[in-house]
């Protein structure tokens, strides 16, 4: 009986210290990603506040349909998913989407794409009926 429980507790205190070593490799490789800067230029995320004055972006305006902040959220989002998209704000009043983006990775045709895609309508693109059937009713912003 005994060497049952010793070889019990020899396993698990295996499996601890395997469980351990295993999240501590995660930790170390953590801040050493100097491999992605291999690729010149690519480094621009949003969260690059320093740099982004620096970057090449663009400032523009889509008319979006839209009526509440429900409506906020999922036009910002859907536009901020769109990559080259560094900033996305959407004015409840006037229904403008107004924006920042890398030109080299994305354009406003390809924002208001993804922008009808999540049910709401623009100037060049409209959302499908579906889509828009499936909006929220505080967000039918059709007559
Ligand atoms: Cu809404």
């Amino acid at each position: 009986m005994k060497t049952t429980i010793l070889a019990t507790c020899a396993l698990s205190t295996l499996l601890f210290i395997s469980c351990n070593s295993g999240s501590s490799d995660k930790n170390n490789s953590a801040p050493n990603n100097g491999m992605e800067q291999m690729e010149t230029g690519a480094q621009h995320n949003e969260t690059d506040h320093m740099t982004s004055g620096e970057a090449h972006e663009e400032h523009a305006m889509l008319n979006v349909k839209g009526s509440c902040e429900m409506c906020k959220d999922r036009i910002e989002k859907a536009a901020k998913e769109v990559e080259g998209v560094s900033f996305a704000s959407w004015e409840t009043e006037k229904e403008v989407l107004h924006l920042n983006y890398d030109p080299d990775k994305t354009s406003t045709d390809d924002i208001a794409k993804a922008v009808a895609k999540a049910g709401h309508d623009t100037d060049k693109y409209k959302a499908d009926q579906a889509t828009y059937d499936a909006l929220p009713a505080c967000c039918k912003y059709r007559n």
